[in-house]
């Protein structure tokens, strides 16, 4: 009954102007084939002389075949929430596609609300989708019950490569808005609350298009000292708040970011005898957490996405009834809801790019203007902690850049939020302390060593208050980069 098509017969339905929401999380469960038909019709247009630009809701970031195909094919009008494309990213900081950073969890609800245009077609990756119109997900969930929902036509990509045992690894769920909406009923990260699959009208789904294609997950670049470092000096804080009792002995669920930093920083916690077996109420599922719910080390994993490598899924799969009882999938405004992670009392784990002596810290903006990525959910965790990590290596570029400068130069989370900042250096501990105390621990602590006089001076160089700045020269290591291609030798005197 359904209409079986090519990528490119899919992509033919797809017009200039038309908004386009896609399915999965990560490239993990991202469509592939009808993106890049969307890529190729969009040249087509473009040699030809004619207009073709889409609007883009996808969950998070996606893999080269939609993102980059797109990007390099100029047709992207605009685009929310995440993105880590190299290809799209130059067009954003171009301002040839207008890229707005948002709070994973609030894209579906915006949507909702309306404060965003309807999407016109979801674009999804299923493993199975049944006549009554019953939709399983593959890798990733993102905001596909959303907009399934809100869409007028559905596009489905059924990837073969991705088999129908994964049923059961999902839990849709759609909390009703306000101002008729409940708490959301998970109490355990292993709580279920919904269904196992997306339910449509099958009359929307205008086109099923056959693939086999993998996901486009990118491989870890191996350990560093710099890394492990940092994974170690994560763990030790964590031994020692348990120790300490402020962390429960029975431990509590840890969230963490995405990148090579996280994927130690769990490896290091993993380690740890000191740390009981743990929970993750997280959004990504990286390849570490396989490996440690092997060794019985992870119990439990709540995520959007599994953003594992191909074997790793495949060992997924090989051994399905032993992940389906410890792994949930669910959609992105579950997996990353601020109420559900106050209460479960969530230990968050984010990665800066920049951070300020006073605990501020910028997670999206290159040296202030340009954009990396963009906030993903680490804003949804961060402001809802238990208690709030960020890592960040204390320099970046070799040594030219220092993570830690004065004053941030783009603010993602605020110094009301971060409660603890480790580096390979070391650990600060900003709770309870005032600005000056902050600067003081975060200087002695986390700032590489050629940075501490420069970080030391800049303070004697500023009145006395409560949160002392010197406005003339806050962005002083900033300028001297910009001019010089290095913050090493920044002259506070220069700058007066
Ligand atoms: O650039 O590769 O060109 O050298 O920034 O830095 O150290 O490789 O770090 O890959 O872990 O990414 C914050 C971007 C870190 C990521 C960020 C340069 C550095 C390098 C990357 P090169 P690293 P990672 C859940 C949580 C926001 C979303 C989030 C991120 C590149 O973690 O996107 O947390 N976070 N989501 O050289 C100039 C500085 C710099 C700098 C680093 N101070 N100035 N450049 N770099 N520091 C996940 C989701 O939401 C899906």
């Amino acid at each position: 009954m359904y209409k079986f098509v090519s990528a490119a017969e899919a992509a033919a339905l797809i017009n200039n102007g038309d908004i386009v929401g896609m399915g999965g999380f990560t490239p993990a469960g991202a469509p592939k084939e009808v993106p890049t038909a969307i890529a190729h019709r969009a040249e087509e247009f473009h040699a030809r002389g004619e207009e073709f630009k889409i609007g883009v809701y996808t969950g998070a970031s996606t893999g080269d075949s939609c993102d980059g195909m797109l990007a390099r094919a100029h047709a992207i009008d605009f685009r929310t929430p995440y993105q880590s494309n190299k290809d799209l990213r130059i067009e954003l900081n171009n301002q040839d596609a207008h890229y707005f950073d948002m709070h994973l969890s609030h894209l579906a609800q915006e949507l909702r609300y309306g404060f965003l245009p309807k999407p016109k077609f979801a674009i999804i990756e299923a493993c199975q989708v049944t006549d009554d119109g019953e939709i399983i997900p593959t890798a990733g969930v993102g905001i596909m019950p959303t907009i399934c929902r809100l869409a007028d036509h559905i596009i489905i990509e059924l990837n073969e490569a991705m088999p129908a045992v994964m049923r059961g690894l999902h839990d849709i769920y759609e909390p009703a808005d306000p101002p008729v909406r409940r708490e959301i009923p998970i109490y355990h990260v292993s709580d279920r609350i919904g269904t196992d699959c997306i339910k449509v009208d099958p009359a929307k789904i205008v086109a099923i298009v056959k693939t086999n294609r993998p996901n486009e997950v990118g491989k870890f670049t191996p350990l560093d000292e710099t890394t492990e470092k940092i994974g170690a000096n994560v763990a030790l804080f964590l031994e020692n708040e348990i120790k300490a009792g402020r962390i429960p002995k029975e431990f509590l669920p840890i969230q963490s970011g995405v990148g090579n930093i996280a994927n130690a920083v769990l490896g290091a916690i993993g380690e740890n005898p000191h740390i009981p077996p743990f929970t993750m109420y997280t959004e990504v599922i990286q390849d570490s957490v396989v490996g440690l719910m092997k060794e019985g080390r992870v119990t439990f994993a709540s995520g959007c996405s599994l953003t594992v490598g191909a074997d790793k899924l495949q060992d997924i799969v090989d051994h399905i009834d032993f992940f389906r009882s410890r792994i949930v999938l669910r959609p992105q405004e579950i997996s990353n809801n601020p109420e559900v992670a106050r209460r479960l009392g969530l230990i968050t784990i984010n990665t800066a790019l920049e951070a300020d002596i006073y605990g501020n810290i910028n997670s999206t903006h290159v040296l202030g203007t340009k954009m990396m990525n963009g906030i993903g959910g680490s804003g949804d965790f961060t402001r809802n902690a238990y208690i709030s990590i960020y890592t960040t290596p204390s320099t970046a570029k070799g040594g030219l850049i220092s993570s830690f400068v004065p004053m941030v130069s783009h603010l993602d989370h605020s110094e009301h939020s971060v409660k603890v900042i480790v580096t390979e250096q070391g650990i600060a501990d900003l709770r309870g302390k005032s600005p000056i105390q902050r600067a003081e621990e975060i200087i002695n602590n986390c700032v590489a060593p050629e940075y501490k006089p420069m970080l030391r001076e800049y303070l004697s160089l500023c009145k006395k208050a409560h949160t002392q700045h010197n406005l003339a020269l806050a962005f002083g290591m900033h300028r001297q980069f910009a001019e010089t291609g290095s913050m090493l030798d920044t002259k506070w005197e220069k700058f007066l």
